[in-house]
């Protein structure tokens, strides 16, 4: 029986103690499950004669700019009886500008709420061929989540699909210190939302954290499908650290673009006899849109699908409006699923100033390579004259050599306009053609050169107690994929590849069986642990200093990611290995004073790459490769740090307990 709360019946139940083992739980429990079951019939009766009364108006609350909150649920009962309707479509010119000011003119810290309705979207053409997407508020992209530093921040998550769960992961951000199980991975450090159910995020933000963020669903493959949107966090501390330098303030959201549902590409890919010949993708879209130049003769209709079955129908690129007289911030996020892109803006210069949350020493660039998963802000720098600006191409060329792509649907020219000119119609907009080399034809995959990015205002990356630039644990770390029992092939990482828990998630075990499990009980001391499936690097001590070197030995690029952290970016080695002595001698190879500091970083194919960062976070943090078909094949392990602290906790929450019983129950 399903023993979550129903929806709406209350939206912060309580915490749970870890104190408490699970027997002395239940009957507190029953008494609530009893108290709630009593809500859900007062509930059943209830709410469909306020819907009725209130003729389906959203009763959404609204707090800060309350952007969330214009596109509720009434979209999503309507289908293709309007083809011409694109309000399922988000507005991102509206919803992706930020007020500077408004964010600058709050000094308090306060809660802001978002609500996010999920559902299974039927059949829109963000590109012009139609689809399944599975969306926030029925609309694609995701709408954007900004606070202020310091700020509450409440993810009001209402899964209205049928049969799928879902998670949603806020990339990069710290969860203070408290309040890791708000993370969002499946199976990890939550239980995912069941079909039907919903779930709070309540995040703390750190209020020494500000930048460009962004959330997607860490369930499966999920975000593929359209389950992903920006965040920012907003901070006057960072604005005077930029000298105040822009008054505008844009995202720019880029993503890689499939035409089917990433779960019926699943099978093919992770079958037998399939090397790792990932899904290519048939476009890239900036701001959710793009050309795609269909030719039905051509078309190859994915996953062995009926050509019949394509409804087409053209859609131009976006358009983003700018002001000539204003000086804009733009937040470029990669929110794609497998590729790196490199992207420009013609006859525009490229000031980077932030990389995931990090403020680096300014550097100007034409274009660079944004890999995975990673954001970049910079001052856009036009170079014609201001009362010169018109319309020029903004691009974001998907690198296809690094993943050998073989779709000829593929369009890795993935375009957006930027205009200057009032327009009426953007079909009418005249924009020169472009100009650019894209990287000359370059045929590597590297991303953006990471050595050129320093981290603002530092002078050294944290130390041991000795002084060392050796880390207090060094944890080595080999990526490869292998061909293994049935001619399958999976991710490894060292020789392990990862599997979803299957009893609720790790950190519910770990926390309310500290004692009593099956992957770490809290006196195992051992640095490493491999039990269930679950490959786990264990820290005990609070503020160790971690070195990750990894090892790539595969031909593939790897953006990899660590959850809850930054991590300093000492080295990355584009051939051969990483070698101890770069530790201590003087070639420079390795950055002990200003290296970027950041939470996603692309490790070559056959190269490596060392990352620093303090353990001081307690929780179960993912640590794996960002693309998404690798996840699904196991390039993902957990860093398991300070069990002591947070099997302690008292404010887990209630339905965050309940969630994993209710799995527990399926079992
Ligand atoms: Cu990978």
């Amino acid at each position: 029986m399903n023993e979550l709360v129903p929806k709406s019946a209350g939206e912060d139940d309580g915490a749970v103690s870890v104190r408490n083992d699970l027997e002395e739980q239940s009957p507190r429990d029953e008494k609530k499950r009893r108290f709630v079951a009593w809500l859900r019939v007062l509930l059943m009766v209830t709410v469909p004669v306020l819907v009725l009364a209130f003729g389906l108006q959203q009763l959404v609350k609204s707090h800060g700019l309350g952007s969330l909150t214009q596109c509720v649920s009434s979209n999503f009962a309507k289908k293709s009886e309007s083809s011409n309707d694109d309000s399922w479509r988000l507005d991102t010119n509206k919803n992706y500008t930020m007020d500077v000011d408004y964010w600058l003119r709050q000094t308090k810290p306060r809660e802001r709420h978002y609500y996010m309705n999920v559902t299974t979207f039927v059949e829109e053409s963000p590109d012009g061929i139609r689809r399944n997407l599975t969306v926030v508020n029925g609309q694609y992209p995701g709408p954007l989540l900004e606070a202020n530093a310091g700020d509450t921040l409440f993810i009001h998550v209402d899964n209205q699909m049928e049969h799928e769960p879902v998670t949603i992961h806020c990339h990069g951000l710290f969860f203070n210190n408290n309040n890791s199980f708000h993370d969002g991975a499946a199976y990890i450090n939550q239980c995912p939302i069941p079909p039907k159910a919903n779930y709070t995020y309540k995040i703390e933000l750190d209020d020494r954290q500000y930048g460009t963020y962004w959330y997607h669903s860490h369930f499966g493959a999920q975000y593929a499908d359209g389950l992903f949107g920006p965040l920012v966090i907003h901070s006057s501390e960072e604005y005077r650290a930029m000298n105040s330098s822009y008054d505008k303030d844009i995202v720019v959201l880029v993503n890689d673009y499939y035409h089917d549902m990433a779960s019926n590409y699943l099978p093919d890919y992770l079958g037998p006899a399939n090397e790792n010949t990932e899904p290519d993708p048939d476009n890239g879209l900036i701001q959710g849109q793009n050309r795609f130049d269909y030719v039905a003769s051509t078309y190859l209709v994915p996953n062995g699908g009926n050509s019949s079955d394509v409804s087409y129908a053209p859609v131009n690129v976006s358009v983003i409006d700018l002001d000539p007289n204003s000086t804009y911030r733009l937040r470029l996020i990669n929110a794609g699923f497998f590729l790196t892109f490199e992207f420009e803006i013609d006859s525009h210069d490229l000031e980077i100033v932030e990389a995931d949350g990090t403020l680096v020493t300014p550097i100007t660039v034409d274009s660079l390579a944004v890999s995975l998963a990673e954001r970049y802000s910079f001052i856009l720098k036009p170079r014609d004259d201001k009362k010169d600006l018109k319309n020029y191409w903004m691009q974001a060329r998907f690198n296809q050599f690094c993943a050998k792509v073989e779709n000829t649907n593929f369009n890795p020219d993935v375009r957006a306009i930027v205009s200057y000119s009032k327009h009426e119609d953007p079909s009418d907009l005249q924009v020169p053609d472009s100009r650019w080399q894209y990287g000359g034809g370059d045929v590597v995959c590297n991303e953006f050169d990471q050595s050129l990015l320093h981290t603002a205002n530092v002078t050294s990356v944290p130390r041991t107690a000795n002084g060392s630039t050796l880390p207090d644990v060094r944890f080595d770390v080999d990526v490869s994929f292998l061909i293994k029992a049935n001619q399958l092939t999976r991710g490894y990482l060292n020789d392990q590849t990862f599997e979803n828990y299957k009893n609720g998630s790790t950190m519910y075990q770990l926390a309310f069986a500290a004692d009593n499990n099956t992957i770490k009980n809290l006196d195992v001391k051992d640095l490493l642990t491999n039990n269930d499936h679950q490959y786990m690097l264990n820290i005990n001590e609070r503020g160790t200093i971690v070195d990750i070197v990894i090892n790539n030995y595969d031909d593939g690029n790897h953006p990899f990611h660590l959850h809850g952290h930054k991590f300093w970016v000492l080295a990355i080695g584009k051939t051969g290995f990483f070698d101890q002595k770069y530790y201590t001698d003087d070639s420079g190879v390795m950055n002990f004073e200003n290296p970027v500091l950041r939470d996603t970083v692309n490790i070559p194919g056959f190269g490596w790459g060392v990352l620093r960062f303090v353990a001081d976070s307690p929780g179960v943090w993912p640590f794996h490769c960002h693309i998404g078909w690798h996840m699904e094949s196991g390039l993902m392990m957990q860093f398991n740090i300070l069990q002591d602290e947070y099997s302690n906790w008292d404010n887990y929450p209630l339905k965050w307990y309940q969630q994993c019983q209710y799995w527990q129950n399926q079992l």
